[in-house]
């Protein structure tokens, strides 16, 4: 597979997706979006990746927000394809059945912090910057931020960051809950890959399953919710691996998992 702007690696199950437009810091336009959208629905149908990393290509950005020379001139019919590019890319990063891990090396602005927020989890480097700047430019974020922001880290922080236009580090962006760790930049990528080497070991239907449920049960209320996991758990057991992991442990030794 080749891209424009992306570019894509896959190593003994982990993808690795890179958003390559580093000049302009990695900024989000049409053309990237679509890649983008192209390129995660040849993963889910890919049965050798189990796990993706997204991360943004040189040491300054991971992504610095949708592009604003693009964005600038387009008149309304464009922006809501724009913005509907936008959704529909967070909803196939959101519901693909694989764990997807943000590798935030730079500045998640905008578009690339709704990015990040699109993903099951978000490591940074300490040199990492977040914010919702839109209102700077005279415009509401536009791929979900008023909505992951809140549910993530709480309506008041969400409220001050995306009001209020701030940029915080990853510190703070860790204190608040918006990252689940800060890493040395020139760790971040290890960090990124041990921990995907780690998820990518455990029963893959039952991961994909721990997604499906985390996400459709917050969008639920809390007794649907739980219906609903029950569900996945009976599902477990129509599948090898629940046989395999328990094997295994009766047998004490490490499951072989097939994904099955
Ligand atoms: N778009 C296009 N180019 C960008 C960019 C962006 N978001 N961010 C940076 N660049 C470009 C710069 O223009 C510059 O290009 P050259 O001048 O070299 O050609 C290059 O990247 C390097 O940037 P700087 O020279 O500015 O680098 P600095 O280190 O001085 O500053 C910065 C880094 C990240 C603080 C600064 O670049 C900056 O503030 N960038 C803009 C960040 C921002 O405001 N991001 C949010 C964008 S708005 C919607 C859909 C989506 C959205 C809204 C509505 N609908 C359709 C309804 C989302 C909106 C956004 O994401």
């Amino acid at each position: 597979m080749t891209f424009e702007n992306l570019l894509y690696e896959c190593h003994d199950g982990i993808a690795t997706v890179t958003v390559n437009r580093p000049k302009a810091l990695n900024a989000l336009n049409q053309a990237t979006l679509k890649e983008l959208l192209c390129l995660f629905a040849e993963i889910r149908d890919d049965d050798s990746v189990k796990i993706v990393i997204l991360t943004g290509a040189g040491e300054k950005a991971f992504v610095a927000g949708a592009d604003i020379a693009e964005m600038q001139s387009i008149d309304a019919a464009t922006g809501r394809q724009f913005a509907l590019l936008g959704h529909q890319l967070a909803a196939t990063i959101e519901t693909l059945p694989k764990p997807v891990i943000a590798a935030v090396n730079g500045f998640a602005l905008g578009g690339g912090c709704e990015l990040a927020l699109c993903c099951d989890i978000r490591l940074a480097s300490e040199t990492a910057r977040f914010g919702q700047p839109e209102v700077n430019l005279g415009v509401i974020p536009g791929f979900g931020g008023t909505q992951r922001l809140p549910r993530l880290i709480g309506k008041g922080r969400a409220c001050e960051l995306l009001m209020t236009g701030d940029m915080i580090d990853a510190s703070e962006a860790h204190r608040i809950g918006l990252v689940n760790k800060v890493l040395p930049a020139e760790d971040l990528l290890a960090a990124a890959t041990k921990m995907a080497t780690k998820i990518a070991s455990k029963g893959p239907v039952a991961v994909s399953l721990v997604k499906s449920a985390l996400h459709d049960g917050l969008e639920s209320d809390l007794a649907r919710a739980c219906a609903h996991e029950a569900d996945l758990f009976g599902l477990c057991f129509a599948t090898a691996d629940q046989k395999e992991g328990m094997l295994a442990f009766l047998e004490k030794r490490p499951a072989k998992f097939e994904g099955k």
